[in-house]
């Protein structure tokens, strides 16, 4: 008798120590911080219409279950018309040179030529960003992703274009993220306002 108590009891607790497991592992599994998808369908604005009225702040969210859902659901660039623009910033970060974060910022960019390259490119760069995977995580702002009918591209901005070191360091692990090897330039936005055709700062 006092044996089988004993087995019943330790039943129990196995009872309650799976579904202890299973609880957990159907919570949430939380990002370090928020992140926010934007989406543009305008490649330039209606006549008297500002740059970035058609702008549009989509979701914000910090699981990796909601990341998730939404890249499958929405965010996959190929699927849609050679006019729209796909961006993921911080969580409060406006994809604009105007906001304060990205006011003295660049950008490193790349082209592609292929649909499904712009879609491998841009995942693996998204994964990168809510994963923490760049060692200067204050310098990253977010990411950019044109579909265009010759050439898709994807540009991933970032704050302090003068901090040079901070740059290449950040050009070099993206690189080595969505897996090319030709060289890639980084431009300031502040000559880009001045100047739609103003040479890149550095290349890596
Ligand atoms: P772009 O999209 O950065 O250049 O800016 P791109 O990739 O050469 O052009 P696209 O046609 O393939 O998209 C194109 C133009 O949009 C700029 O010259 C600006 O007039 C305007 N523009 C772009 N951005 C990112 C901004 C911005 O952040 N703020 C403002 N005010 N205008 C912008």
């Amino acid at each position: 008798m006092a044996s089988e108590a004993t087995v019943e009891a330790s039943g129990a607790t196995v009872s309650a120590e799976v579904a202890e497991t299973t609880a957990v592992a159907k919570q949430p599994h939380l990002l370090e911080r928020k992140w926010t998808f934007w989406f543009d369908n305008e490649l330039k604005p209606k006549q008297g219409a500002a740059w970035g009225s058609t702008l549009r702040n989509v979701y914000t969210f910090n699981t990796v279950e909601e990341f998730w859902c939404l890249y499958d659901q929405i965010f996959r660039p190929s699927k849609f018309p050679p006019s729209a623009d796909f961006h993921l910033f911080k969580a409060g970060i406006e994809p604009k040179w105007e906001d304060p974060e990205c006011a003295n910022g660049g950008k490193w960019s790349v082209t592609s030529n292929r649909k499904a390259t712009l879609d491998t490119m841009w995942l693996e760069t998204l994964m990168a960003l809510i994963g923490e995977q760049f060692d200067e995580a204050d310098e990253m702002c977010g990411v950019v992703a044109s579909v265009r009918p010759k050439q898709d591209k994807l540009a991933l901005w970032t704050k302090t274009a003068s901090n040079e070191a901070a740059q290449m360091s950040i050009g070099r692990k993206w690189k080595e993220i969505i897996d090319v090897t030709d060289k890639i330039i980084y431009s300031f936005h502040d000559d880009s306002r001045r100047d739609r055709s103003a040479k890149s700062r550095y290349n890596v």
